[in-house]
């Protein structure tokens, strides 16, 4: 396929290791993918949906011990440990190497190794970069092929050149005491062993475009970033590019597709899609902030996603789709996860592939859910009803505002803005967020994670907010950037802001910040809006909910001061002085 003397050879080395009985280069054509969905469904990898009804559509369980990212058997193996920070789990390179060698040991013996060509980015572009995903998944191969650029002309690309990802992933038997997910910064090699879910396996994702292009990053000056891109458009025809930061399962997707209330439709208003997940953002001959995302498609939280919250994600998944771990509804050979509609199918197979009895479903009892809390769809983003006319631009969109996030019930305001891009930066570093279904662990349990990036940064945490800060000082004009909490809920725990479409209010609020068009107040916490600036027409709440909703809480945040701190000494040392004295800027107004 290639004459890529550094590419053969290290294909020859781990064939070696896992002994395939053959291997299949993955040239992204159609034909080929067609010929592996035939075979993923005889062997009952895949389950082929009703073609009228979900053309192209496929569903997959994966093991019932292997529905999410494993933050735990997680790895970052830098020579030195400080490299890799207190944050992420380390392991000496070489002791890693032996080690998993063992597993992949005849790990691919009686199956097939395919090669997996991909690129993060436009193809050719001055942001793509090239990877390699060898694997014994047809399940992962379908899944590249949409979430990422999958063919010859990335070899053609690389010509000769050893600069590429080396990614190994084996099935191996999923042993969950063995699933590794380890990542070699300074060797350009990610090996995954004994998982076969989305983010441990899909090496393109969580495990390239985030932990090892945020190494690259920091090495070469740019940002790699869990962060959704969109554009807001102006009934003139101005678009407005923002990327925003939320941790797993709190609403990247949701946004990044939101379609604004009617009343702002109506004057012309629309929200464009660039990315639901990962940016990459480089400064820009311009001296602004531009943005890519280097995925093709979108790997998206089923549940929660319907006709009223999320439209576009609704359609967008409707042809070409893998779906994993939803219900099955056999009377149509359709899908269905909760929240969906309010139509569970009676005749209906759950994740795990028992029979379901949806009047057995319980909301508060997660075992009783037909679908898994993190069940996923795999879809193209050329399918997305309102996909930016710039997805596949070689250039990016430029970023007028950053937005930070996570699901605070209480501390953080519905929205605020910080005062510079030093004090910003702190914002991001002190985030926290309510756990959730999208990694293994106690769910709901509220966590540090920083930048949403706690379990994506491939190296040690604090040299990444040294990072951030070093980048703000080459930006000559750099975005914005803000904090919002779309979750924060009343005395019986319900939801008191509206979410979702409407959170085009609150995005509105920011671009007017950004362009200085609306004045704020001063909090000691940033700036936040007049509850008055934040529009609410047409929703059944009233300016004094907006008030409470922009409250600042001094003793609560006190406390938060106190979290922070803990959090700053574990991650040790190099955390930068500039942060420590925003942190004692922060107390200091709190008190005063
Ligand atoms: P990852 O793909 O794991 O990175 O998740 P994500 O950040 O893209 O989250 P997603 O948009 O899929 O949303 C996850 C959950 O948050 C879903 O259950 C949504 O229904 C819920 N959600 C999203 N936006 C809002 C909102 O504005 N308000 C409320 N209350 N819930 C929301
Ligand atoms: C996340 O958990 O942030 C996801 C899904 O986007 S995964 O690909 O599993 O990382
Ligand atoms: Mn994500």
């Amino acid at each position: 396929m290639t004459q890529n003397k550094y590419i053969n050879e290290w294909i020859a080395e781990m064939a070696a290791m896992t002994t395939p009985d053959s291997i299949v280069w993955i040239d992204g054509t159609e034909e080929q993918a067609e010929k592996l969905r035939a075979e993923a469904c005889a062997t009952g990898e895949m389950i082929k949906l009703n073609e009228e009804l979900l053309p192209n559509c496929y569903l997959h369980r994966t093991a019932i011990n292997d529905v999410a990212r494993v933050e735990g058997r997680t790895f970052i193996c830098t020579s030195k440990k400080e490299d890799a920070g207190n944050i992420n789990n380390w392991m000496d390179p070489k002791e890693c190497y032996e080690k998993l060698s063992k597993l992949y040991k005849g790990a691919m013996k009686g199956r097939t190794m395919y090669v997996i060509p991909y690129s993060m980015g436009v193809v050719g572009s001055d942001f793509a970069r090239y990877g390699i995903e060898l694997t014994d998944s047809i399940y992962v191969v379908l899944n590249m092929l949409i979430m990422t650029r999958v063919g010859v002309n990335v070899l053609t690309e690389l010509g000769d050149s050893a600069d590429f990802i080396k990614g190994l992933h084996a099935k191996a038997d999923l042993d969950e005491e063995n699933r590794y997910i380890v990542h070699f910064p300074e060797d350009n090699t990610i090996w995954s062993v004994n998982s076969g879910y989305g983010g441990n396996v899909l090496l393109g994702k969580k495990c390239f475009a985030l932990r090892i292009a945020s190494f690259l990053g920091r090495n070469e000056g740019w940002m790699a970033e869990h962060m959704l891109i969109l554009g807001v458009e102006y009934p003139n025809g101005d678009i407005k590019y923002i990327t925003a930061a939320f941790p797993s399962a709190c609403g990247k997707t949701n946004l990044a597709m939101l379609i604004p209330p009617e009343i702002y439709r109506k004057k012309g208003y629309k929200v464009w899609c660039v990315g639901d997940d990962i940016a990459w953002l480089r400064v820009g001959k311009d001296g602004r902030l531009w943005a890519v995302n280097p995925e093709n498609g979108f790997f998206g939280v089923a549940p929660g996603t319907n006709e009223n919250s999320n439209p576009n994600a609704l359609h967008t998944c409707l042809r070409d789709t893998i779906f994993t771990n939803v219900v099955h509804n056999l009377d149509n050979n359709t899908v269905w996860w909760e929240g969906l509609d309010k139509n569970p199918p009676a005749n209906a197979i759950d994740w795990k592939g028992n029979k379901w009895d949806y009047t057995k479903y319980n909301k508060a009892d997660k075992s009783t859910c037909g679908a898994h809390p993190n069940s996923r769809f795999t879809a193209s983003a050329a399918n997305c009803p309102c996909i930016s006319s710039e997805f596949n631009s070689l250039t990016g969109v430029p970023v007028s505002a950053i937005v930070f996030g996570g699901r605070r019930a209480r501390t953080a305001p519905l929205v605020y803005q910080s005062t510079s891009w030093q004090n910003g930066t702190f914002v991001g570093s002190i985030m926290a967020s309510e756990t959730t279904a999208a990694a293994t662990g106690a769910v709901g349990v509220v966590r540090r994670d920083p930048m949403a990036m706690r379990p994506f940064v491939g190296y040690n945490m604090g040299d990444y907010f040294a990072h951030w800060l070093n980048m703000g000082k080459r930006i000559p004009n750099p975005p914005k950037i803000f904090n919002v909490n779309w979750f924060r809920t009343d005395k019986d725990g319900n939801f008191i802001w509206p979410g979702f479409g409407d959170n085009m209010r609150v995005l509105l609020w920011i671009l007017a910040r950004c362009e200085g068009k609306i004045d704020a107040v001063e909090t000691p916490i940033g700036y936040v809006p007049h509850a008055e600036d934040i529009d609410i027409e047409g929703l059944d709440i009233t300016v004094d909910t907006v008030r409470e909703l922009l409250s600042v809480d001094t003793e609560a945040w006190l406390e938060d001061v106190k979290g922070i701190k803990e959090f700053y000494d574990l991650v040790g040392e190099r955390v930068p002085a500039e942060l420590h004295d925003e942190l004692k800027a922060l107390e200091a107004r709190l008190t005063k």
